[in-house]
């Protein structure tokens, strides 16, 4: 990735910064998107899993066999969604999803800010 946004030969603390961000953001979507990617998988895993059990080629002896590993294999999956949809109910409360300025940003705030730049008169 290109850090010299402005391409004038120097990496200045703004650009770094810039891009250290833009890369955290990129990560964090990467990382969410892996993590809805999980908590599909397990969903539907769940209901193959459940499925395939009733399969008239799945003997009863090896359907009994297998009960303890689903078993385990549903509260495992179960914790995976259970696991997703805490972590988005926590991120959510704690940090606002969209940017804060975006939505204190005020269109009839001009005149004021007008008065505040002394270069603009
Ligand atoms: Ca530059």
């Amino acid at each position: 990735m290109d850090y010299d946004l402005n391409k004038d030969g120097i990496v200045s603390e703004n650009e770094a910064e810039l891009m250290a961000r833009i890369n955290d953001l990129e990560n964090l979507d990467k990382k969410a998107d892996q993590q809805r990617r999980m908590a599909w998988i397990a969903m539907i895993s769940m209901l193959i899993i459940t499925f395939a059990l009733f399969l008239p080629v799945v003997p009863d002896s090896r359907a009994e066999i297998l009960s303890d590993l689903v078993s385990m294999f549903y509260v495992a999956n179960a914790g995976i969604i259970a696991a997703f949809f805490g972590v988005e109910a926590y991120t959510s409360i704690n940090k606002p999803s969209v940017p804060v300025v975006n939505k204190t940003r005020r269109p009839n705030k001009q005149p004021e800010e007008d008065i505040e730049n002394p270069e603009d008169r």
